[in-house]
Parts: C-alpha cells; structure tokens; sequence
C-alpha cells in the first residue's frame, strides 16, 4: 500500500491526472505483489481494482491485499469493461503507464477508443519509475538475496570450466547450484560462451566444447521473489596467454574504477566515462560496444542507464550494474559485471566474487 500511496502522490499531486492505470508485467507485479493481473487501475479516491482473467482469478483474491478484485469473464472485453468504471467514477484524465510490444499498443488503441467521450489517457511513464528506481528496503532485502545466490551460481562456474566441458553443460551446473540454494529462477538465458563467441557480448550458450586456451564468458542471474540479479565473470580455460591477462587487466581495473565511483548524485555517465577512458587509454575503445550498465530490480534491464548519453544521476536506492567489456573478433572477449546497490556515500555490491581469470588461484 505503501507504493501506491507514494504512486498517487506522483500521479495526482504532483500531475494532473484524477486516475491511473497500471498495465506493464513488471509494474503490476511491483504493486499487486504477485504475478498474473492484466491491469490495475488506480482512481484519486478508493480502492484500488485489480483486473484479472479466469486462470489467476482465485491466487488474485488471496494474495491481493488492499484491492477490488474485478474478473474478465470469458467473452467479456477489457477495454469496454474499464471504460465503463470510468465512466462511472465521472474520471476525466487518465495517466497510463508505458507501452512496449505490438500486442500492448493494439490493446492501447482499443482502450483509447473505448473512452472516446468519456475520458483522456495519456502515456506517462515517469511516475512509476521514478518509484521503482529506488528500492525500498523490502526490494533490497529480495535483492541481497537474488545477488548471494548469483555468487553462488558464479562458484560453480568456477569449479567447472576446463577443456572439454561443454557450453551447456557449465550452464547446467550453474542453474543447478542457483536453484538449489534457493534461486526462483534466472533473470535471462545463461550465458556461457567460449573461445571465439565470447568476443559476442549476447554470446547466449550453446553444445561447442570447451578448448584448452578459450576465454569464457560467464554471464548468469539469479532470481529471488521476481527480483533480479546480474553477474559476469570471464575464465580462461587452461593456462591464459599474456595477452588474455593484459586485456583482463584493463577490463578488472575499468570495472574496479568505474565502481569506486558510485555513490549519490553521480551522474550515469560520469561513471561510464571513467571505464570508458580507461579502455581508450589502453587503446581498446573500439572493442568496447556497449554502455557500462543498467539498472536491476524487477526487470534484469530497467532505469538508470549507465552510458555516454545517460541523462540519470544516481541516487540512493538505485541498483545497477557495472560492466565493462572489451571483444575481439576471432581472439575472444572479456567482461566483468557485478550488480552494485547506490548506498548513501558509496557503492555495495550485491554479487561478490573473485576476479580471477584462473578456475584456480
Ligand atoms: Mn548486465
């Protein structure tokens, strides 16, 4: 309740809408608690209704605390069904928050005609993330979790790599440790990819067997109650060339800076300059194709953004990741990530591991 109070004050104090609607998975899981609700809309006064079909109807009423519970029958249409609550409540100006997918803007389309007449919607999506850019301490809590049983799934990979061992069958073992220590799920497709794909900074994992020389991408997150985590680690397969350890060097230390550097009221790309500095300096900066990090919370990719035209500055609260990366066609590719909390004077990391390129010390 605590978040949709903070979200009405966004949304009708601070802006003149008289209701909300909340359609994006992450953002009603963000204010329902579970998962599974088609929409929540939000009015200036009462209850907030909860929309739900048929198959989450029964989980939506006993985990929904503080809400209406509205179902959509078999045949019953959406769009018509809120307008006509609109209608009722004599609403004028709707806030909506963001659309993404053809599917989501066709269902816009839809219920932008069915309030013709009745009410204005606008797409605004600032109100909602605005709150879900700063984890409260229950969001931290999840996340600190989701992070030590990323750590955990890091370990593995670890103690499994060697030549031979193929692709998937690391993954395997990485998710296996993940979920036995309690991980929900994972926050995207493992990453495991060796040799030449891990110049591919979205390499993904395949059946390749590992060879006696590869540098190995490591890319994994956890998840704990929806939360997400976020962590890299690049090993070498075998004994690493001296221009394997060079390049790991660079990368380590533009991760280590970049990190130092976190604290409130930075700004984003700030932060992304001082990796990104580092690896032109050392004569890389072509072989560093992507920004410097995101931000993690109920989405593995959500707000601030860490990149040259990031205009977020960061504040406590925030969860990002920071992960530089340097590729190279037909040599290989390193990256080191660790998802790190914005404390009041600095950084905490969430995942914790060693920067070695050596499986063993
Ligand atoms: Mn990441």
């Amino acid at each position: 309740m605590k978040r949709l109070k903070a979200l009405k004050q966004l949304a009708f104090e601070k802006k003149d809408f008289d209701a909300f609607l909340v359609t994006n998975g992450a953002n009603l899981l963000y204010f329902a608690g579970f998962p599974g609700t088609a929409c929540i809309l939000i009015p200036k006064k009462g209850k907030s209704t909860i929309y739900v079909y048929n198959v989450n109807y029964e989980q939506s009423k006993a985990e929904a605390k503080g809400f209406k519970v509205d179902l959509v029958k078999r045949g019953e249409d959406l769009a018509t069904k809120i307008s006509k609550k609109v209608k009722a409540s004599k609403t004028k100006k709707i806030g909506l928050d963001a659309i993404t997918g053809v599917p989501v803007v066709a269902d816009y389309l839809k219920l932008r005609k069915a309030l013709r007449g009745i009410a204005k919607i606008k797409i605004d999506n600032e109100p909602v993330r605005t709150l879900r850019k700063v984890k409260d301490e229950e969001e931290l809590e999840l996340m600190r979790k989701a992070g030590e049983l990323t750590t955990e799934g890091m370990k593995a990979a670890y103690e499994t790599i060697k030549p031979g061992v193929r692709e998937y069958e690391v993954a395997a073992e990485i998710e296996y440790a993940m979920r036995k220590k309690g991980s929900w799920g994972t926050a995207f497709e493992t990453i495991v990819a060796s040799g030449v794909r891990s110049a591919f900074p979205h390499g993904g994992c395949t059946d390749r067997k590992i060879r006696k020389g590869d540098l190995v991408v490591v890319d994994i997150g956890a998840t704990y109650q929806y939360y997400c985590s976020d962590m890299t680690r690049t090993i070498a397969a075998g004994k690493p060339s001296a221009k394997q350890k060079k390049i790991y060097e660079i990368v380590k230390l533009a991760q280590e800076k970049a990190y130092q550097a976190v604290k409130p009221k930075a700004k984003a790309k700030g932060i992304d300059a001082i990796a990104r500095k580092l690896i032109k300096n050392a004569g890389y900066d072509k072989h560093y194709v992507h920004g410097l990090g995101h931000g993690v919370g109920l989405e593995v990719h959500e707000p601030p953004t860490l990149n040259p035209t990031s205009k977020d500055r960061l504040a406590v609260g925030n969860v990002v990741t920071i992960e530089p990366g340097i590729y190279i066609v037909d040599f290989g590719g390193i990256r080191i990530e660790d998802t790190v909390l914005v404390q009041k004077h600095k950084g905490e990391k969430l995942t914790k591991g060693p920067y070695t390129l050596e499986t063993k010390p």
